[in-house]
């Protein structure tokens, strides 16, 4: 039987989904990210979860596209075989992915850990886009995801010269929210997504989609979209029970209804 190429644990209302091909530091196959897509898409639909964390080894989170799947390849069969198409469906899972990153992240790892939403990073973690050094350039999103959390200069000068990043080196430039020992990684990561799945499940979900139309939107449009999901949240039972909760000085109890 061969081994899955992603692992998945679900605790309590957590997803931890580890990529799972140590050999090649997680090089990102068309099979691997097929499979880590169907997965997202599983627990976007499983109400008993309300996060999904993204994780890898101690060695690596994952070392890029895998350029031996790559090597041979021509446009017509990039586009035949849809190779890209896959990430475009990350983006439409509605409920709060955490990165939590060591070792390796570069190319399309860099660019996995930035489709989440949180990045936790380990002291070991290593951030790149070295796609330049092999003669091609960023394609799962990196020219725009970094750039948009980094800003152009170092956007410029992590893609053009390929060289990769500290773990603190990418908490100075606003990448990660956070550094950790190694050894506290899993830990650490399983804190902050416990704490989300503590929140009202809808409220997160239309806080993270309003959060990403602030990347797309003009000011004017994005505040709009912001006052419709605000509003639309009173008509949820969270909305009545968080409140409530309030006003009689007790804990709420949020159902995700
Ligand atoms: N693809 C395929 N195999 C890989 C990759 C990779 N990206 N990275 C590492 N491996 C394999 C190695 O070939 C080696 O296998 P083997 O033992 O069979 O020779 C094994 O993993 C261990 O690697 P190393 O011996 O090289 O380990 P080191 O610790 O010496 O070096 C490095 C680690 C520095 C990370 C080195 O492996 C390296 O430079 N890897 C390539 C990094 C890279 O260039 N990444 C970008 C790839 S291109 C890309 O990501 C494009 C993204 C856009 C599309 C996304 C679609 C998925």
């Amino acid at each position: 039987m061969t081994e899955p190429l992603v692992l998945v644990e679900k605790l309590d209302h957590v997803a931890r989904i580890q990529l799972n091909r140590p050999h090649v530091l997680n090089a990102l196959n068309m099979q691997l990210i097929r499979q880590l897509v169907e997965v997202l898409e599983e627990c976007d639909q499983d109400e008993q979860i309300r996060v999904m964390i993204i994780t890898g080894n101690e060695k690596a989170f994952a070392a890029g596209a895998d350029i031996k799947e790559m090597v041979d390849a021509s446009p017509v069969d990039l586009m035949v075989k849809r190779y890209l198409s896959d990430w475009l469906r990350i983006r439409q899972i509605s409920k709060p992915l955490i990165a939590a990153v060591s070792g390796f992240a570069l190319g399309g790892g860099c660019e996995l850990a930035m489709c989440c939403d949180l990045i936790i990073a380990s002291e070991s973690a290593r951030f790149g886009q070295p796609e330049i050094n092999i003669g091609v350039m960023p394609g799962a999103g990196g020219t725009q995801r970094l750039t948009r959390a980094v800003g152009k200069v170092k956007a410029m000068e992590m893609i053009l010269t390929g060289k990769s990043i500290t773990a603190q080196e990418a908490l100075d430039y606003g990448l990660v929210n956070r550094v950790v020992p190694v050894e506290d990684l899993d830990k650490e990561a399983l804190a902050l997504a416990q704490e989300i799945a503590s929140k009202p499940p809808l409220a997160v979900r239309l806080a993270k989609q309003s959060i990403l139309k602030a990347l797309d939107l003009s000011l004017e449009d994005g505040l709009h979209f912001e006052q419709n999901n605000f509003c639309m949240l009173f008509a949820t039972e969270d909305q009545r029970e968080g409140m409530q909760a309030f006003v009689e000085k007790r804990k709420p109890t949020f159902r995700g209804r």
